[in-house]
């Protein structure tokens, strides 16, 4: 989607500190962490919403296998925390779907 930050992330037409790349997957530092390591996920397809993800186990598979492979490239230790804000309701600002990958702190939730 041509009007989409994060496509434009995919597209190396905006900026990002990115840390992780293959064929189906972009991994980039959040721009407003929450946590001292905090990674987004984001499909190189545009996808809104964790809902319009395609019955392809393939793809969603190869989406949450990353948040592990991006977790060892990083180094943490000691457990992360993995979140979809799936829809405004959920907190979701950025309607191309993406996984946030947190570590560093202690959380609550
Ligand atoms: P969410 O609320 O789940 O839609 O989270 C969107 C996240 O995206 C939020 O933590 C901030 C981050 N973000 C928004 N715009 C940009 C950007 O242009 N670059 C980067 N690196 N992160 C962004």
């Amino acid at each position: 989607m041509s009007e989409c930050i994060f496509c434009k992330i995919a597209a190396r037409e905006l900026p990002a500190e990115i840390v992780f790349e293959d064929e189906k997957t972009i991994a980039f530092k959040d721009i407003n962490p929450h946590a001292p390591v905090h990674v987004l996920l984001v499909p190189k397809q545009h996808y809104t919403l964790l809902d319009d993800l395609p019955e392809n186990e393939e793809e969603a598979g190869r989406l949450l296998l990353n948040v592990k492979k991006v977790a060892a490239i990083l180094g943490i230790s000691g457990g992360y925390k993995v979140l979809v804000n799936n829809g405004q309701s959920a907190g979701q600002v950025v309607p191309h779907l993406h996984v946030h990958l947190l570590a560093g702190k202690k959380f609550a939730l």
